[in-house]
């Protein structure tokens, strides 16, 4: 029998601490060597000239995610899963949204349900709090967390979704008790109202009114709230999707005063603006997703935070609706009014070639640096390091091969998933991942599929330590 399942041999590795040439070894889905010139593999991947990175750790997708008026989210496990794994990933995290009134162990059955034989990666899920009932904060989650459910997301925004404060902080609690991370959505819902109203009185209801009924304040305030939110329940958050320099001057202030505060931003706020809401006629519901696309000040501040650390996390957002689609973006009531296009918008497949093109190719940021705002910080994060993550002996085998001189055009018509658009069209790119390897096995051999779905598991998340776990 040969020492080795697979070796990668000759690459450039990178992890989020170190960059070096080396060979891995494989077996029974784990790296199991790193060294050179190892031998006896029952197959070897030649990557000299290549980049051998972690496989990328998308933590901020919605598959198959019950949505409200008449709007369905495009990607199933299937198809999202498949995106993600062409655009170099082998772990997402979706999110299982409680439904008020069902109990929430069904809710996940059910999810569970939908996700099994279907996935191309590993997944993880999140849990959306909706309903905190006390039976939830305090009978529900403590054993959910404990069974590896352990990130949790609220929402300060959208109607049938968003807590209160005092509900928040029972969240929070419940959290810092048992070890779960909360992600926070900031917005103002009552200011967001309080703009839709007015626009609409105004007449002003074609999709550019978006970005103009959530403006800076409304998202910087929610984003101050919240981390004075978590100060008073002694917890780390993590903040979603952060557009705009306010709100990073809001998680810096609040890092100098000593709070574990993490920060995530996306592909949407380096590429797009608000004017790309203005497209002809509807278009411009391609780009509807919140927090919306700002300026161009705004994406150069988002540029800063991630060179200089402030954000920790680089994630897509996925949450595609087709345009063209009256379960789409253009669902009766959307095509009359922006309050009624669903918010969200495609990514999982394009996320790591825009940073690394946009990112480390442009000079703005190491491959290390690359490696931990993809992977390894989230992992660490959500409960999966060092299963998943990194590049070490003992890991599992989720590695993405990089050909850096390869260049591309975005186009969606390349893309595998079940959208009819990508916001990303056009875009140049050098550098794509070619190869892909998930547990140890070949999934995508360069550029081909050559896994099969079903092939990506399920990988519970293990809670931070707390008095209460230990
Ligand atoms: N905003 C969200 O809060 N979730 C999904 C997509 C979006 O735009
Ligand atoms: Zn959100
Ligand atoms: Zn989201």
């Amino acid at each position: 029998m040969e020492t080795f399942d697979l070796i990668i041999a000759n690459g450039t590795v990178a992890t989020a601490a170190d960059v070096f040439t080396a060979d891995i070894g494989i077996r029974g889905g784990k790296i199991v060597q790193i060294g050179q010139q190892l031998t006896g593999a029952t197959r070897t991947l030649d990557a000299t000239g290549k980049y051998v990175l972690p496989g990328g750790i998308d933590s901020h997708v919605h598959l198959s995610q019950p949505q409200g008026g008449g709007a369905v989210i495009a990607d199933d496990f299937e198809s999202g899963t498949r995106s993600a794994l062409f655009g170099g990933n082998t772990t997402v995290l979706p999110f299982c949204l409680q439904e008020k009134g069902v109990p929430i162990r069904e809710t996940l059955k059910d999810y569970h349900a939908q996700a099994e034989g279907e996935c191309y990666t590993d997944v993880s899920f999140h849990l959306i709090v909706s309903d905190p009932t006390e039976q939830l904060i305090g009978q529900d989650l403590p054993a959910l967390i404990a069974d590896g459910y352990a990130s949790l997301k609220v929402f300060m925004t959208y109607e049938d979704l968003r807590l209160s404060d005092g509900e928040i902080l029972q969240t929070l609690d419940t959290a810092r008790a048992h070890g779960a991370t909360v992600m926070i959505h900031c917005e103002n819902e009552d200011a967001i109202r309080f703009l839709i109203d007015k626009h609409e009185l105004a007449g002003e209801i074609a999709p550019r009114a978006h970005a103009a009924t959530r403006p800076v304040a409304v998202e910087r305030e929610a984003t101050h709230r919240a981390i004075s939110l978590a100060e008073i329940a002694d917890v780390p958050i993590v903040i979603v999707h952060v557009s705009n320099g306010q709100s990073i001057e809001e998680i810096a202030r609040g890092r100098a005063r000593g709070l574990k505060i993490i920060g995530e931003t996306c592909p949407q706020y380096l590429t797009l603006t608000a004017k790309d809401l203005e497209g002809m006629d509807w278009e411009g519901a391609k780009y509807v997703c919140s927090p919306p696309p700002r300026d161009e000040a705004a994406q150069a501040e988002c540029w800063t935070g991630l060179e200089n650390g402030t954000f920790d996390l680089f994630s897509s957002d996925h949450c595609p609706f087709r345009y063209d689609d009256d379960r789409g973006k253009l669902t009766p009531l959307g095509r009359k009014n922006f309050r009624h296009i669903p918010n969200g918008i495609p990514g999982v497949e394009t996320r790591l070639p825009i940073l690394f093109s946009q990112g480390v190719m442009a000079g703005r940021i190491s491959l290390e640096r690359f490696v931990a705002l993809t992977a390894t910080n989230h992992a660490r994060t959500y409960g999966l390091y060092p299963q998943k993550g990194t590049i070490a002996i003992g890991s599992d085998a989720d590695i993405t091969i990089w050909d850096p001189e390869a260049r591309r055009t975005i186009r969606h018509a390349d893309l595998h998933d079940a959208c009819d658009y990508t916001p990303y069209e056009g875009i140049e790119v050098t550098g794509w991942p070619e190869t892909v390897v998930l547990n140890g096995a070949v999934v995508i051999d360069r550029g081909v599929l050559t896994g099969t779905k079903g092939q990506g598991r399920y990988c519970p998340a293990t809670p931070k330590k707390t008095p209460a776990n230990t």
